[in-house]
C-alpha cells in the first residue's frame, strides 16, 4: 500500500516537476529574455540552444545579458530532457567583450565591493556539457565566456583575443589563467601583452594534467555505477547495438 502511495507520490512529484520546467522554459521562450534567445532544439528536443542577442552592440557581455545566460543555464540545467547545451553568437560576432559603456565609470570600490561580475563564472559550473559555437569576434569577456565552455567549435571568421590590454585593464574572467592553459603561456601572454587578434582551434584545459588524469580516473570508475555502461560492454560482447537508457 505504502508503496503505492510512494509510487503515485513519485509520479505527482514528477509531473509536478516537469510542468514547472515546461513553465520555466515557456516563460522564458515568450519572450521574457530582452538579451537572449532560447530554444530546444534537436530532433529529440534535447539541446538547449542559447543565442546571445545585442546585435547592435556585437553582443556585449552586459550585466542583464549575463543574468539572463545564468537563467537559462538553470533552466537547462534542472531539465532532465536536456543532455548538452549550445552558447552561440551571431556570423559577426561571439561577444566583442564585457560591456564597455556600462564598466566606464565604475570605481574600484564598487567593482571590489560588490564582486563585480561574479556571476559570470555560472557558466563554468553547469554540469552538462557545455559548447561554445563561435564566429565572428570572441573578445574580452567573449572569448573568456567561451573558454568557460567545455568545447569550442570555431568557424571560419572566429577571431579570439584578449584586448583588455587596449583598454588598460587586463582579462577579469579567466583570460590569464585559460588562455595559458588552452594556447600556451607564449601565445597567451602575446595576446594579453598586445591585444592582438588570432583565429584558434584548440581546446581549453581547465585542469593540470595530473589533476586532470586523477578527476578522469575517478569518473571513470563512476561509470561502474550505471546501468548504460554495463549495457554498453554487454551490447559489444553480444555484437548488437547498445541501448541506453539514461541511467
Ligand atoms: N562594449 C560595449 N559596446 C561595444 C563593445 C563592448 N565590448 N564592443 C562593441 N561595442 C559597440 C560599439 O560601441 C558600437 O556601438 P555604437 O554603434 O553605439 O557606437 C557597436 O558595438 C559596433 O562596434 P564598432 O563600431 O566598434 O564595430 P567595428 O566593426 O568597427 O569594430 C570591434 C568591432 C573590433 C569588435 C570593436 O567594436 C572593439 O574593439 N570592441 C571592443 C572589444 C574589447 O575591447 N573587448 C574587451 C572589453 S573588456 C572585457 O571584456 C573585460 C572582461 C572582464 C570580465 C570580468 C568578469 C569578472
Amino acid at each position: 500500500m505504502s508503496k503505492i502511495f510512494c509510487l503515485s507520490c513519485h509520479r505527482w512529484l514528477y509531473a509536478t516537476v516537469s510542468l514547472y520546467h515546461q513553465c520555466l522554459f515557456l516563460l522564458h521562450a515568450g519572450g521574457q529574455y530582452e538579451y537572449i534567445l532560447v530554444e530546444k532544439r534537436g530532433e529529440k528536443s534535447n539541446v538547449g540552444f542559447i543565442q546571445l542577442n545585442r546585435p547592435k552592440a556585437l553582443n556585449a557581455l552586459c550585466d542583464g545579458l549575463m543574468k539572463e545566460v545564468g537563467l537559462a543555464l538553470d533552466s537547462f540545467e534542472t531539465d532532465g530532457d536536456v543532455g548538452a547545451i549550445v552558447i552561440t553568437g551571431s556570423d559577426r560576432a561571439f561577444a566583442a567583450g564585457a560591456d564597455i559603456k556600462e564598466m566606464q565609470n565604475r570605481t574600484f570600490q564598487e567593482c571590489y565591493g560588490g564582486n563585480f561580475l561574479a556571476h559570470w563564472n555560472r557558466v563554468s559550473t553547469v554540469k552538462k556539457p557545455v559548447i561554445a559555437a563561435v564566429n565572428g569576434f570572441a573578445l574580452g569577456g567573449g572569448c573568456e565566456l567561451a573558454m568557460m565552455c567545455d568545447i569550442i567549435y570555431a568557424g571560419e571568421k572566429a577571431q579570439f583575443g584578449q584586448p583588455e590590454i587596449l583598454l588598460g585593464t587586463i582579462p577579469g574572467a579567466g583570460g590569464t589563467q585559460r588562455l595559458t592553459r588552452a594556447v600556451g603561456k607564449s601565445l597567451a601572454m602575446e595576446l594579453v601583452l598586445t591585444g592582438d587578434k588570432i583565429n584558434v582551434r584548440k581546446p581549453t584545459y581547465e585542469l593540470s594534467l595530473a589533476e586532470g588524469n586523477r578527476l578522469e580516473k575517478r569518473l571513470f570508475h563512476a561509470t561502474f555505477a550505471t546501468e548504460d555502461r554495463k549495457e554498453g560492454m554487454t551490447a559489444f560482447v553480444e555484437k548488437r547495438k547498445a541501448s541506453f537508457q539514461d541511467k
